[in-house]
């Protein structure tokens, strides 16, 4: 609680996740943290209604100032598949594993028509290998898990050092980027997993729907996409809710393309978020996020690919609330927060006194109150009320305890 507090007394500034804020250039703005619709795969269940538009999350942009160099990371916002790494046991990597010709193979050529096929990189691909920080044997001794050959490939899995620095978006919090990789199998990947080990029937398409609720979605506006993001208590859900993913899927953990400590097992990524990096051997399965680098140029023909428009679940009874604001800590730090237009986005930025942290936080105002929940605390929230004295003034109430904000340029 202590901490919350603090967090929240503190504050910031950045715009941090804001990238969909940013004003839209005559050609699509593509930006770390951005929704992008590409391809298509079955993941609702049902193969009769054929297949379902792909979300990918914008995990990177490469802007080389050359067209045919720049291009945007994507990584499915869901898993889209449960398959074993490898099915036969003994060593493996990356090069040599089931998954790789999987989705080189069929998923590439089933998800994707040969024109939007032609827009995918082929990407080098260098895996670093592994071992044991707390191996506590002689220095000579420890062995690094090699993670094998170079190898070249359209789609691929992110490899653990990719994973681990890919979802900050603007932030400096490690929460936050864990948060960023939350996800959850589509209803056909989490049904497969669920017959793997179990006779009984899946749960139905709603009720697996109420669970993963917490994540962003696709939403058709006929000619376009929009991406709904998720109300605050809908966040909330993925923790606490009376019946969560986890009642339905034990382990949701997905797939890396870097060894483990030892030969033959992957690390992977777990379902809070965090990093497991001492990897596991199961031949029966793991969920699986494709990557890829997407040629910019798709991005200019809507039939290829588009960029889906995030639409907050909030409006902002204040405009005058929006912007940013300039205050101190009370270990005299410079102080910043940011509540985005959106009604949605905040952040909060602190600078000085030994600490320089930006995190971000999901908010909702109501006419003299602010429910704000820090991304990356599993659904805690704190409440505080704030009065506007002048348009230049603002005045946070948490517990008691007043702070008196300044307005200051955006990016200030
Ligand atoms: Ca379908």
């Amino acid at each position: 609680m202590q901490k919350r507090i603090c967090l929240v007394m503190t504050l910031l500034m950045l715009c941090g996740l804001a990238a969909p804020a940013r004003a839209q250039a005559a050609q699509p703005q593509i930006a770390a943290g951005d929704t992008v619709v590409f391809g298509s795969y079955e993941q609702d269940g049902n193969p009769e209604n054929g297949t379902e538009p792909i979300q990918w999350l914008v995990l990177d942009v490469r802007d080389d100032g050359d067209a045919a160099g720049a291009g945007v990371l994507l990584i499915s916002q869901f898993e889209l598949a449960y398959r074993p790494m490898y099915e036969q046991q003994g060593p493996a990597t990356w090069e040599t594993c089931d998954v790789r010709p999987w989705l080189n193979g069929e998923f590439f050529q089933t998800a994707f028509t040969g024109q939007q096929q032609a827009l995918i990189a082929l990407s080098p691909i260098t895996t670093p290998g592994n071992r044991d920080p707390f191996d506590r044997s002689d220095e000579t001794k420890k062995t690094e898990i090699s993670g094998g050959n170079d190898t070249e490939d359209y789609v691929f899995l992110l490899s653990y050092e990719e994973a681990k620095r890919s979802f900050y978006f603007g932030t400096t919090s490690d929460y936050s980027a864990m948060e960023y990789r939350l996800t959850a199998p589509t209803y056909t990947a989490a049904a497969d997993a669920w017959r793997s080990d179990s006779s009984d029937p899946f749960a139905s398409p709603d009720a697996y729907r109420r669970v993963t609720r917490a994540l962003p979605r696709l939403v058709s506006r006929g000619e376009s996409w929009d991406v709904a993001l998720p109300s605050l208590d809908d966040y909330a859900s993925f923790w606490t809710a009376e019946v969560t993913l986890k009642d339905y899927v034990s382990d949701t953990d997905w797939s890396l393309r870097t060894p483990g400590y030892e030969e033959g097992t992957f690390c992977s990524v777990c379902g809070d978020g965090s990093l497991y990096q001492s990897g596991r051997y199961d031949d029966r399965g793991h969920f699986i996020r494709p990557v890829l680098w997407l040629n910019a140029e798709a991005l200019a023909q809507d039939a290829v690919a588009e960029k889906a428009t995030p639409v907050s679940p909030n409006t902002l009874p204040n405009a005058a609330l929006a912007g940013t604001w300039a205050g101190q800590t009370d270990q005299g730090a410079a102080a910043f927060v940011r509540f985005d237009p959106d009604g949605y986005h905040m952040s909060i930025n602190v600078q000085g006194a030994g600490i320089t942290e930006t995190v971000t936080c999901l908010y909702e105002a109501g006419e003299d109150s602010i429910r704000l929940m820090l991304i990356g605390y599993q659904g805690d929230e704190t409440n505080m009320t704030y009065r506007l004295p002048s348009p230049d003034t603002l005045e946070l109430t948490n517990e008691g305890e007043t702070q008196v904000f300044t307005r200051v340029a955006d990016g200030a």
